[in-house]
């Protein structure tokens, strides 16, 4: 496993491998690094570096999806497998296993070293000038600059006990304040509660341009209590290297391109949003006031590189980022239940909606459960882990013979094999994240049935002897069939 140690480890393996693309011509951080961002995850292209940004200091840069998908051939995951130490020809199967995998193993916590590049310019108290750095206008109809899209908060409970890290959005409000959204039930809402609790702001550092695989932990639901950074050093199986802050008692990624550190008010507030959201759309409805952060100082590497992603319709960060960790998540826990579990997947076309579990083809067998008890237990494991539950609302079980990686394969499972009236199990009333095309009026005030399975199951429907045998090349015909049609593909003419 290649742990790549920063920001900038990341780029150059990109770019041997034409994942990222430098873009020197001029461009103005009000929409234009978004549009272009955009356009360039619809085409699959690399990820645009952008060294040259008007009223920017020359020197700082951006770099946009950081963790979006390839059009290369064979190469569809590499961001994200290059950032968690995989070949780049690593498959999202292979991704979504090995960090399931990692959960398994002791934490490891971080090496504290004395200093690192983080610290190459320091400003403290009246020197803090957030407005010098390339934060983009990234969507028309945002409600902010928003420099946090693809960093680590990491703030500690008062007594110590436990420090989170995650990513949450930040805008800017002026040269030394930032608007947080901080949902309640996500960790950061949970330890910001227990500072006012104890009536003191919350100290928090944002850590901008990190070590590549850290975005990946960030995004991942692991259990209140968990430091993602430890689990982070127990999937590359050593620590990372962090330092301590300078204004605030935590402490951050050596390697951070920028690091952010203030206080969180529990009283101040600022007008936070709308912003282009992971369901796909601008909710223009969804501005509201947010908690300010008051910067006490601000870290940075010479020529500092903001990371950016433009969260929006599929596929972006936020169904990588946040959708890949989150299935390893669910077989993890799948897997911890001891149910006859394969592989979990979160459909990235989906933006995050719909999940897929396939089970083993002899779960029948195995566990003497009726499809429909078999796929309501399923159900009850992954809507009763507590922040794993929170991000999925449609979740699909289908046998191993689907590969659900595959979207085609996916809808075809859904649409052939769950009966239109037998199918849908509803779970009422669990906590939801934010579904924006969801949050009707009348949800609003009812959150009835906020979560479904659809059961997909043959193996107890049809006999051992009449179970429906798939019609497709890899299902249909013997592998010595298989195997001569393609070793004579080209003899047939094609190429
Ligand atoms: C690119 C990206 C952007 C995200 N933006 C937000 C956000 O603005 N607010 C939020 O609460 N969660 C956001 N998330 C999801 C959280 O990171 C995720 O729910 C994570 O589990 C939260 O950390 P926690 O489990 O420690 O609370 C984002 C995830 C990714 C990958
Ligand atoms: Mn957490």
């Amino acid at each position: 496993m290649k742990h790549l140690r920063s920001l900038r480890e990341f780029i150059v393996e990109l770019d041997k491998i034409g994942e990222v693309q430098s873009i020197e011509k001029k461009v103005d951080w009000n929409l234009e690094i978004g549009a272009v961002s955009r356009r360039s995850y619809e085409l699959r292209a690399p990820a645009p570096l952008f060294s040259s940004i008007t009223g920017i200091d020359k020197g700082l840069r951006v770099l946009a999806a950081p963790g979006g998908l390839s059009a290369q051939p064979g190469l569809t995951f590499s961001r994200i497998a290059l950032a968690l130490g995989l070949p780049a020809t690593a498959r999202g199967a292979d991704i979504v296993t090995a960090l399931a995998d990692a959960r398994t193993r002791q934490p490891i916590p971080p090496k504290i070293v004395e200093t690192g590049p983080c610290k190459d310019n320091v400003m403290l108290g009246a020197d803090v000038d957030l407005l010098k750095f390339p934060t983009p206008l990234i969507h028309d109809g945002d409600g902010g600059r928003y420099i946090q899209t693809w960093g680590m908060n990491i703030a500690r409970t008062p007594d110590g006990s436990w420090t989170n890290w995650s990513i949450n959005r930040m805008m800017l409000v002026d040269r030394n304040r930032l608007a947080c959204l901080i949902p309640p039930l996500q960790h950061l809402g949970i330890i910001k509660a227990r500072w006012e609790q104890a009536g003191t702001p919350m100290p928090i550092a944002v850590a901008l341009g990190v070590e590549p695989g850290l975005p990946y932990v960030g995004g991942m639901p692991l259990p209140e209590g968990a430091d993602e950074s430890h689990f982070l050093g127990a999937y590359f199986g050593e620590p990372l290297e962090l330092v301590r802050a300078e204004t605030v008692d935590l402490l951050v990624p050596a390697t951070a391109e920028i690091v952010i550190e203030g206080y969180v008010s529990h009283t101040d507030t600022f007008e936070e949003g709308p912003m282009g959201e992971y369901p796909g759309y601008l909710d223009r409805a969804s501005s509201a006031p947010q908690p300010v952060l008051h910067v006490t100082a601000v870290t940075y590497r010479d020529d500092a590189i903001l990371p950016v992603a433009v969260a929006g319709a599929p596929v972006e960060e936020d169904h990588t980022g946040w959708g890949l960790p989150h299935a390893a998540e669910m077989l993890h826990v799948l897997r911890s239940a001891e149910l006859p579990v394969a592989a979990c997947w979160g459909v990235l076309e989906s933006a995050c909606h719909l999940w897929v579990v396939a089970v083993d083809r002899d779960w029948h067998a195995r566990t003497g459960l009726s499809s429909r008890e078999f796929a309501q237990r399923i159900g009850e494991v992954v809507f009763g882990a507590g922040k794993l539950a929170f991000g999925v609302p449609k979740l699909l079980v289908v046998e191993n013979d689907i590969d659900i990686s595959d979207p085609l394969q996916v809808i075809w499972a859904f649409t052939s094999r769950a009966h239109p009236e037998h199918s849908e199990i509803h779970f009422d009333n669990e906590p939801q994240n934010i579904l924006p095309i969801y949050l009707e009026a009348y949800e609003r005030l009812s959150y009835h049935s906020t979560k479904v399975v659809y059961n997909c199951l043959l193996a107890d429907r049809f006999a051992a002897d009449e179970q429906p045998v798939p019609a497709d090349f890899a299902h249909n015909w013997t592998p010595q069939m298989q195997q001569h049609v393609l070793d004579n593909w080209r003899a047939y003419g094609y190429r």
